[in-house]
């Protein structure tokens, strides 16, 4: 039996397992963290219990951990708890691993056939007073907000009839709707998908399906006032190579890309599919509808960046791979029926964008997002993707202009999310886990959003390291009440 974790970069270093819960009453905090600051800032992060059944697998598969920062008047208490999945109560039973590779049943114990292999790890949703732990291949599993006690599996009472539900929903900030869709809805590897609205009170009020061109990794989507939008990008999946054993995910360059793009007061049915060659995306900065165009903003890449899929494709990344990525803007005419858009420069590669909540499906002219940038400091492993990103940036999307913040040490950063200002005209906060790979111990830095190139202006110390989430959501005090 495996003891101890693999010895890949997925469970080495600061990706080494912590499995820790824990609560830290008042932090201590440097600098000027602001008063006004009031809420709770959700995070996800894979943090498996125990290595492995086959000794290898990726960082994704983690067991999920939900943990809180609680922000009061300058003062933040922390608190980390597991997600109780039915597979982690299996593997605490068993005192070992008994899955298999990432989104493979096939390769699992026989002993835990037929049960529930999510790990809801992705992202913390708060919806109609529920908080929500979400990962794409499965149901939510609903959280206590304050506790993070596990409440158990959330289908919108029974209504939903989606098998999966995206960890990248999208919350419309006029009306309050949830906007979310699943992929591989009836089943591993069906090409369903479908596409669902709830209320701004979490009631489920539409659920249509369709089927996608091919089974693809569908991370995330995009909606706009008036529009939605299904990237289909060619990291695709086959039963049988699942049940001879192989990877839930290829990545293959001779299929195209879909969008497909229909408007939000109609139906399913009235999808329009644009297409172009392979490329690979796995978060969208935003959307908007202006007259007969539709626009998304989202850093491209040539193809799927995590290590174990471009192992299981037979990619290896060259400089110009590399060269390919930036964030564009496509801009679809929906005035003209056919196949083709135009596709526009933004700025530097990068991912994990982020905007205001109020700005989302809106003409919108600013973005937060991460690179890693070389002259900031060598690449140093941290996340699912190895090397993690070191700068931190805040983008004009009008003129492409950014600003750019990164640390003198060596620190890589996780996900950045932004906290709204009471204040007139200012553009709130971004507060990120910062990895300080010289003393592997984690800081919360905290930056004016407006002015991220000037450095944190508070630093919240942690007495221990904070595995790489995957992503985080913040919810106002009052909208906790
Ligand atoms: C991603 C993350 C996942 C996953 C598939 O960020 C894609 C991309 C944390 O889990 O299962
Ligand atoms: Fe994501």
């Amino acid at each position: 039996m495996t003891t101890n974790f693999p010895d890949s970069f997925d469970y080495q270093g600061m990706n080494a397992p912590m499995r820790v819960e824990c609560d830290i009453y008042d932090l201590i905090v440097e600098g000027n963290l602001p008063k006004e600051i009031n809420g709770s800032w959700y995070r996800t992060i894979p943090d498996p219990q125990y290595p492995p059944l086959l000794g290898h697998d990726t960082y994704l598969s983690g067991d999920g951990m939900i943990s809180s920062f609680k922000f009061e008047n300058g003062h933040v208490d922390f608190k980390m708890k597991y997600v109780m999945t039915d597979r982690l109560k299996a593997e605490r039973k068993a005192r070992r691993g008994l899955f298999g590779l990432y989104r493979n049943p096939y390769t699992d114990d026989p002993s835990v056939r037929g049960l529930n292999r999510c790990v809801n790890n992705t992202t913390p949703v708060f919806h109609g007073g529920r908080l929500l732990a979400l990962k794409e291949d499965g149901l939510a599993m609903e959280i206590h907000p304050e506790t993070l006690d596990t409440v158990g599996v959330f289908n919108y009472k029974g209504k939903l009839k989606s098998q999966t539900m995206t960890a990248h929903t999208r919350l419309d900030p006029d009306t309050g709707e949830l906007c979310f869709f699943g992929y591989e809805a009836s089943g591993l590897a069906t090409r369903d998908v479908s596409y669902c609205v709830a209320d701004d009170e979490g009631q489920l009020v539409s659920e249509e399906w369709f089927q996608v061109p091919y089974v693809s990794l569908m991370h995330d989507f995009a909606v706009t006032k008036e529009h939605v939008i299904f990237p289909v990008f060619p990291t695709t999946a086959d039963l049988d190579r699942m049940k001879a054993g192989g990877t839930h995910w290829v990545f293959e360059p001779d299929k195209d890309t879909f969008i497909g793009i229909m408007p939000r007061d109609g139906h399913v049915t009235d999808m329009h599919w644009f297409r172009r060659p392979a490329c690979s995306a796995f978060h969208f900065m935003n959307a908007y509808t202006e007259g007969k165009f539709v626009h998304l903003d989202f850093g491209i890449g040539k193809y799927a960046p995590f290590p174990f899929i471009q192992q299981a494709s037979h990619i290896h990344p060259t400089p110009e791979d590399m060269a390919f990525g930036r964030v564009v803007r496509w801009t679809f005419d929906m005035s003209k029926p056919g196949e083709k858009f135009e596709e526009y420069n933004l700025a530097p590669a990068g991912d994990f964008p982020r905007i205001a909540n109020k700005d989302h499906m809106h003409d919108y002219s600013i973005g937060y997002y991460q690179r890693f940038d070389p002259t900031a400091g060598p690449p140093l492993v941290a996340g699912p993707v190895g090397a993690g990103f070191n700068t931190l940036s805040r983008l004009e999307v009008k003129s492409g202009k950014i600003k750019s913040w990164h640390s003198n040490k060596p620190v890589t950063i996780q996900e950045e999310v932004h906290i709204p200002s009471k204040q007139p005209g200012h553009e709130g906060y971004l507060a990120l886990v910062a990895d300080l790979h010289d003393t592997q111990l984690s800081d919360v830095l905290v930056f004016e959003a407006e002015h991220v190139d000037k450095g944190p202006i508070a630093t919240i110390k942690m007495p221990l390291r904070l595995r790489n989430q995957v992503h985080g959501n913040w919810v106002d005090a009052e909208e906790l009440q």
